[in-house]
């Protein structure tokens, strides 16, 4: 079975991890499928033959014989249920985890993404500097709420699973701002996730992509 994702040829974090399709290589390591990557630019994911893929003109995609699938949440459940290794076979601590990858894309990335839009796209804009403390402060109470709640743990409920590799690869964008640090408990839960080595397969082919490296 061939499963092919798609990346872009020059990503916009120039190969630090950080864009989508490393949460879904990291999905394939950890469950020890190969895979294929298709580069596409900017421009070609505007365009027709990829939009029947993705209808909101991004990457990731995932192909899987007839299947195709966008959106990495999906993607990754899709795999996590294909393949033993990221999602527990007890019933109720399964739809945990699944609750956490939830968690993950809808409660916690959203105002971690307004960060990215606060720097990158509104800077020029008279009221920016004012705006970016609400933003951070917006992102460390969302934070703060998910430290508590990990105390010490390892993981976010028992063993390593999808829920994690997905709360991981969230609050890997948050490292630069300094806010990751404010909370010693989860850069740990991050560390642990990077030294997992199917993360490090994940990275390193991303990187690899980018830079050659
Ligand atoms: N909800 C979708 C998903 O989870 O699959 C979001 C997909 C998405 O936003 N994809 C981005 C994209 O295609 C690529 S990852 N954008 C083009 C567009 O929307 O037109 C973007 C990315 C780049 C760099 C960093 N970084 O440096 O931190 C992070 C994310």
């Amino acid at each position: 079975m061939t499963i092919t994702i798609t990346a872009f040829e020059r990503s916009p974090d120039g190969g630090k991890g950080l864009a989508r399709d490393t949460r879904v290589r990291w999905a394939l390591e950890e469950v020890g499928q190969s895979y294929e990557v298709r580069f596409v630019s900017f421009q070609a994911i505007k365009e027709p033959a990829h939009l029947a893929l993705h209808p909101f003109g991004q990457i990731p995609t995932y192909e899987e014989r007839g299947l195709v699938l966008f959106e990495t949440g999906a993607i990754v459940l899709h795999i996590a249920q294909r393949h033993a290794g990221l999602l527990p076979d007890d019933a109720d601590a399964r739809a945990r985890a699944i609750a956490w990858m939830f968690a993950a894309l809808s409660t916690v990335e959203p105002p971690i993404l307004e960060l990215a839009n606060a720097k990158f796209l509104e800077s020029d804009k008279p009221w920016s500097k004012e705006r970016l403390p609400l933003v951070m402060d917006r992102i460390r109470g969302r934070v703060k709420q998910l430290s508590v709640r990990m105390d010490d743990a390892n993981w976010l409920d028992g063993a390593f699973s999808a829920g994690d590799l997905m709360m991981v690869s969230v609050l890997l964008r948050l490292r630069s701002s300094g806010i990751l640090d404010e909370y010693p408990n989860l850069a740990a839960y991050v560390a642990r996730g990077e030294a997992r080595p199917a993360y490090r397969r994940a990275f390193d082919a991303q990187r690899a992509a980018n830079t050659g490296l």
